[in-house]
């Protein structure tokens, strides 16, 4: 992976920050982008120094298809080169029931996890099937395998992310692009922070007594299906904490 170009979204913690420490570890080059200027600039200055990888950032809101189309467009040409995709920018807002939840919120979970990684792949694949070479990473999640309680739209987005990761692999199947769905389960990041609207408290009793995931355990595999043989296609991957069996299903310990 040394001297590639990667290019991750939201990148400015969890499992985006994870990416982009893991690929400038591996010698990649990242565009990284997501909407903290200071703490990608922050992330910047420490990987370029500990590793003499080259970091352009493209801070924007990924809702935001001009600012989207825009940005990449401006691009000096080298760096729109781009090897891998990581669709990563995501999230979601609440734990509400379907009948009762805020449609502002779902409007903001619907537009960042399905209609900007949609935007995000349609600005960047044309490029990579014109030099006939890419990887598109998407970050799903175990729960687009199957709704769970309070997760209806969240669910319901990411079963959108593994549609599209299909639709794309088989749009795809002519050329030697490659596409791959991560899908986390419990991984430990201000995700659920803002999953509870910012109340650490029940973040933090969400994972009582059970080790979660972190953003570098999710990134590990990312970089797994990014650097396996181009003959290879990581397809999906689901990666789950030892004792979660599925979206609903964990083993917590009492006293830990
Ligand atoms: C987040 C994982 O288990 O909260 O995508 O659905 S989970």
């Amino acid at each position: 992976m040394k001297g590639k170009i990667v290019f991750i979204t939201g990148a400015s913690s969890g499992i985006g920050e994870g990416c982009a420490r893991k690929f400038a570890s591996q010698g990649s080059d990242l565009i990284l982008n997501a909407r903290n200027v200071a703490k990608l600039e922050e992330l910047k200055v420490e990987l370029e120094a500990k590793y003499g990888v080259r970091i352009c950032l493209l801070p924007f809101d990924v809702r935001d298809r001009n600012a989207a189309t825009m940005a990449l467009a401006s691009l000096p040409e080298e760096w729109k080169r781009i090897d891998v995709l990581v669709n990563n920018a995501g999230l979601v807002i609440g734990v509400d029931k379907e009948f009762e939840g805020n449609l502002d919120e779902w409007d903001i979970v619907i537009d960042t996890n399905i209609k900007a990684l949609l935007a995000m792949t349609r600005i960047v694949v044309p490029g990579m099937v014109e030099r006939g070479h890419g990887h598109i990473i998407n970050i799903g999640s175990i729960a687009g395998d199957a709704a769970y309680p309070g997760g209806s739209v969240y669910c319901a987005t990411k079963a959108a992310v593994k549609a599209l990761s299909d639709g794309l692999r088989i749009d795809l199947v002519d050329t030697p692009l490659r596409v791959t769905n991560i899908k986390p389960g419990m991984v430990e990041t201000n995700f659920t922070v803002v999953r509870y609207r910012g109340d650490k408290d029940a973040a933090d009793a969400f994972y009582k007594g059970i080790r979660p995931l972190t953003g570098d355990d999710i990134a590990e595999t990312v970089y797994y299906a990014a650097s396996a043989p181009e003959h290879i296609q990581i397809a999906e991957v689901l990666v789950m904490p030892t004792y979660q069996a599925t979206g609903t299903i964990s083993y917590k310990k009492k006293d830990c």
